[in-house]
């Protein structure tokens, strides 16, 4: 039986295990990321870990998050990573040189090999066709140190592309497809594997526009193979040694397959507040727009850029719309300036922002009272872009260019002939804000400001965890509900204690106080609780506030692995009616705790104040029970 794609990268780096979709595996780490938001609290716990040097093949530390500097801390915590990684041999992107998915794909990717990143959106590099997969911060200072990545081996989807993009569509109104048809929670469990005739149509930016989305799905990872197309991008690049040929096998197996036909479909936007509120922008209408924002990691490589130049150039935009614009690279920004684009631009009445994440995670341009804001990003979800009762709609660079110049949401197929732009046989390359690490690491001084606090640590598990019913909340809770980011609070991504205090307020604000005078307890969830973002902070900021267990409809991937790492019982009803009978300051308790941990998949749980009992159910590999017992994967990795 042939493998497919996303087999045969597992295969040639399985540690432990099977490969029976469903079971525990754990794989090698060719390539790490980190960004800086979720960094500094990797490489405090990579400290902790206790290793000289890190193991991988390549290490890369970005700062794209967290940029604006109103006050010492950023810049503080840039300074800390900048010291960390010198010291334990990881690559320094300095802020300014981009943002961490774009850099990776265009200077350090590589076909066949595993990139594990502390950033959701790591998957962006599955568009070069490498396994790459997002992680919480401790996971990434685990493969750091040579560890293994565990992970539930997926199950393999295949979208089969077939067809060809019409002018004026975009490889944004794929992903949008995709996410229309499979939801925020279609993907969890899965790998997205790209296949068919359609692939060939598609340059590794507009790949890595989708892979980079299937995030958004749930997705451990989406991929697309490295063929001809690949090899030109690394050739343009200069690093055309870096390619190898990665294919299916010509028999490969899928675990479930979709077709999407590209010469179908129409321009989209996902409406507010969930990126899988897909429908096309006709059948949306001509809403008024006060803001659009291009850019971020999906969609700000040069041939995104060069699109929106060129429907730009030589007009004005509508005097009520503000238009911002972040290339992704200083590659992308430098070519832009050098070839007149940028100029176009900015003669058009854009806001240039430095190359960064920025108004993708709040840091800065918050939209006006009730504005529609066009985004060319990936998440939508309500409150994100720091206001909350913005509305964002996320749309494709072509959707929100000519939206800025008509001042209402627009079909560019209105628009006349779409712009044609080639992928340049040579980007620019010049890694000079890429500082390599020290050769010897001993020599040099780990920087530390004052805004970096020590991080909670959780105790080995108890045999009774009894606690109140802190919080009830609904469905596809986000981690930007669990712990909010935006530009006030991101500055504090090292001060657990500080963030502690704002945690779960879009839900509610008395939480973190009902949780401290309670000593901690229990959180209720819906559906796909945990899904978006990949930071630790919503397990942490918990853990910090005494919470000992999380009990839901179902996890999102990332968020239940953060809970297991923090040493979080993360736990789904047997019976999701349960759910309904929980009010909010029930008394909870789990007897005999450390023996069904071990040893059962079905856990019971009193309600105390109900005087009743439910089933919850466990569904951990023996590594992960041995982390709850231990009280998390530091204090695992310590005792072996
Ligand atoms: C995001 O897009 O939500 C972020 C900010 O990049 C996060 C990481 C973080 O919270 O620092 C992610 O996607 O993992
Ligand atoms: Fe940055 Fe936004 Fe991408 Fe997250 S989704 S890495 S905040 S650009």
């Amino acid at each position: 039986m042939g493998l497919n794609l996303a087999q045969k990268i597992i295969k040639d780096h399985l540690v432990t295990g099977d490969m029976t979709p469903g079971s525990d595996i754990s794989i090698r780490i060719d390539q790490t990321l980190t960004q800086d938001s979720t960094g500094t609290m990797a490489y405090l716990q990579f400290e902790a870990i206790g290793i000289d040097r890190v193991k991988t093949k390549k290490s890369v530390a970005y700062i794209d998050h967290n940029t604006i500097q109103s006050g010492f801390e950023n810049a503080d915590d840039h300074k800390y990573i900048q010291t960390v990684a010198s010291k334990y041999g990881i690559y320094f992107s300095k802020p300014g040189n981009g943002i961490c998915h774009q850099v990776q794909l265009e200077r350090f990717g590589v076909p066949g090999m595993t990139l594990l990143g502390s950033d959701s959106h790591t998957p962006t590099g599955g568009g070069l066709g490498m396994l790459a997969i997002g992680a919480g911060g401790l996971d990434v200072a685990v493969a750091m140190g040579g560890g293994a990545y565990h992970i539930t081996m997926p199950k393999v989807c295949k979208v089969n592309l077939v067809g060809k993009l019409n002018p004026w569509i975009s490889a944004k109104d794929i992903i949008l497809e995709v996410l229309k048809v499979l939801t925020v929670k279609g993907g969890v469990g899965k790998v997205i594997e790209y296949a068919g005739e359609g692939v060939k149509t598609l340059t590794v930016p507009e790949r890595a526009t989708i892979t980079n989305m299937g995030a958004e799905l749930g997705a451990t990872t989406s991929i697309f193979p490295s063929d001809e197309i690949t090899k030109e991008f690394l050739k343009a690049q200069g690093r055309e040694s870096d390619w190898t040929e990665i294919k299916p096998d010509a028999d490969a197996v899928y675990d479930e397959e979709i077709t999407v036909n590209l010469s179908a479909l129409v321009p989209m936007a996902a409406q507010p507040h969930s990126p899988d509120r897909v429908d096309s922008v006709t059948n949306i209408g001509k809403i008024k727009v006060d803001q659009v924002a291009i850019g971020s990691c999906t969609n700000s490589s040069y041939l995104d850029m060069m699109k929106v130049a060129s429907i730009l150039k030589g007009k004005t935009i509508h005097p009520e719309v503000s238009l911002v614009i972040a290339p992704g690279s200083k590659q992308v920004l430098t070519m832009l300036a050098k070839n007149g684009a940028l100029a176009d631009m900015v003669a058009a009445g854009a806001r240039i922002l430095e190359s960064a994440c920025g108004p993708c995670i709040g840091m800065g341009q918050a939209p006006k009272t009730d504005a529609v804001s066009l985004r060319t990003f990936n998440r939508n979800f309500e409150g994100r872009s720091g206001t909350k009762s913005a509305q964002v709609y996320l749309v494709s660079p072509e959707v929100a260019a000519v939206s800025a110049l008509t001042g209402v949401l627009t079909d560019p197929r209105e628009f006349g002939d779409a712009p044609q732009i080639e992928m340049p046989k040579e980007f620019l390359i010049n890694d000079n804000m890429v500082i390599a690490p020290a050769e010897d690491g001993s020599k040099v001084e780990v920087v530390r400001g004052p805004n970096i606090k020590p991080f909670p640590v959780n105790v080995p598990l108890s045999d009774v965890v009894s606690g109140k019913t802190l919080i009830k909340v609904e469905d596809n809770i986000t981690t930007d509900h669990i712990m909010p980011s935006n530009a006030k609070l991101l500055p504090f991504r090292s001060n657990v204690p500080y963030l502690a205090s704002f945690c779960l307020t879009p839900c509610d604000p008395d939480f973190p106080e009902r949780a401290k005078a309670n000593n901690g307890g229990f959180i209720i969830g819906g559906v796909n609780y945990g899904q978006g973002s990949s930071r630790e902070h919503a397990a942490l900021a918990p853990l910090y506030l005494g919470v000992k267990g999380v009990i839901a409809k179902s996890f999102a991937r990332i968020h239940m692995a953060n809970l297991i790492n923090s040493g979080i019982l993360p736990m789904t009803f047997v019976n999701e009616a349960d759910y309904d009978s929980i009010d909010v300051m029930d008394e909870l308790k789990i007897e005999n705790a450390i023996e069904q941990v071990k040893k059962s998949n079905i856990i019971k749980v009193k309600n105390v104040t109900k005087n009743s009992e439910f089933d919850v159910e466990i569904n951990l590999s023996d590594r992960q029970r041995e982390i709850m017992l231990a009280g998390g994967l530091l204090n695992y990795t310590k005792n072996n």
